[in-house]
């Protein structure tokens, strides 16, 4: 395919709810998008990484800068045909994940599109819906946070992931458990614990929970290995999966019993894809984390979440318990039964509101390949 230009810009959307994880507050996001434009059509990706480098070593400066003077500028020079060739493309730039998948997911689209078939069909996935659960950030008070599982159980969603750390964990799941003895509840500790607190992490296989998701730390497999072997509850593996060697890695050290597969944490779809053919090769489920993505983001999660061995609901839920106003029409819904159906139009199925795009621009760049002149 011929690539006309790449759009890069930074939009700013406010949070309808601020967020709360162990490693902080996000209130409003600064998000990266990338419209890569080809012969009439426009391919977009979202760029996941964080306003600060948290999560992971990107934030929105390091994947702007990155995007701008090193991977658009290979993509602008590039004759690629297919998303799939983009790992090949970038790989001189070492990590930058992020930044690559928001490109490589924008050129998986445009292909979608070329040959007029929905991105989950191009992806192979298998599935009409998908099923949702809901990330609940640290709330201020435990009456807080169970007046916000109520709201989101009556809304259908199958399964309650609570964001913990120590001082905000075995009494919150406790009040919880007594008041919901029944639905599907897991937690995320986003690396709040050390190896030292694997006696009070005992504790938590009172509460059956589906998983704990990367209680130690962020680049680790050993130290979880050490602690899966004292734990009755699966360990699920977040920040430490980069990519397909380290599921390999972890599935072999039975660091986890579980992936959360996101797609800029690995590098894009043709990582994704590879993660999670490994982990269905070795009967390993995985689902689809999110990023608080805008619905650009999210409706490539959406494409994703329809691959065969994501068995367990995601943490992909509707765009209005995010914002206010999304970037695509129509919005992401939830139904009263916890799902998302995936669209079976051609490309994402979610159309790109670009007058909303344009007022919400802060900054804006355009990278073409260097015309030669003969
Ligand atoms: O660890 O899954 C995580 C949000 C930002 C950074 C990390 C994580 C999360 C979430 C939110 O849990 C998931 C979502 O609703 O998008
Ligand atoms: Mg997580």
């Amino acid at each position: 395919m011929k690539i006309d230009a790449i759009l890069l810009r930074e939009v700013h959307l406010p949070l309808v709810c601020p967020f709360e994880t162990s490693f902080g507050v996000t209130s409003k996001r600064r998000i990266l998008l990338a419209e890569v434009q080809s012969e009439g059509l426009s391919g977009w990706g979202e760029c996941t990484a964080g306003e600060h480098p948290f999560f992971s070593a990107e934030s929105t400066d390091t994947a702007w800068a990155v995007l701008l003077n090193e991977l658009g500028p290979m993509l602008a020079a590039s004759s690629i045909e297919h998303g799939g060739q983009c790992p090949r493309l970038f790989y001189q730039v070492r990590g930058n994940r992020m930044a690559k998948a928001a490109l490589e997911n924008a050129i998986w689209d445009l292909e979608a599109q070329r040959e007029g078939i929905p991105l989950a069909q191009l992806l192979g996935g298998v599935r009409d819906s998908i099923s949702c659960g809901v990330s609940l950030g640290i709330q201020a008070s435990i009456p807080e946070l169970m007046a916000v599982i109520e709201r989101e159980l009556a809304a259908g969603y199958q399964r309650i992931k609570l964001k913990c750390k120590p001082g905000w964990d075995i009494e919150v799941f406790d009040a919880v458990r007594n008041r919901w003895p029944a639905i599907t509840l897991s937690c995320d500790a986003n690396s709040a614990y050390k190896l030292r607190d694997a006696d009070h992490l005992t504790e938590f296989d009172a509460f059956d929970l589906l998983m704990i998701e990367q209680p130690l730390w962020h680049d680790d497999f050993y130290f979880h290995s050490m602690l899966q072997k004292r734990l009755n509850t699966p360990i699920c593996l977040d920040e430490s999966i980069r990519n397909r060697r380290d599921a390999l890695a972890a599935i072999e050290m039975e660091s986890c019993r579980i992936i959360n597969l996101k797609l800029g944490r690995v590098g894009g779809f043709s990582e994704a894809i590879a993660v999670h053919n490994a982990a269905q090769e070795r009967g390993i489920p995985v689902w689809c984390g999110g990023m608080l993505e805008s619905g650009i983001g999210r409706s490539h999660n959406i494409a994703l979440s329809s691959l065969e061995n994501f068995t367990l609901p995601g943490d992909v839920s509707a765009s209005a318990r995010y914002w206010a106003d999304d970037l695509i029409e129509p919005e992401v819904v939830v139904s009263s039964v916890g799902e998302i159906n995936i669209p079976d139009t051609p490309g994402r199925g979610y159309e790109v509101r670009a007058d909303l795009v344009e007022k919400l621009t802060v900054r804006k760049e355009t990278i073409r390949a260097l015309e030669l002149v003969g």
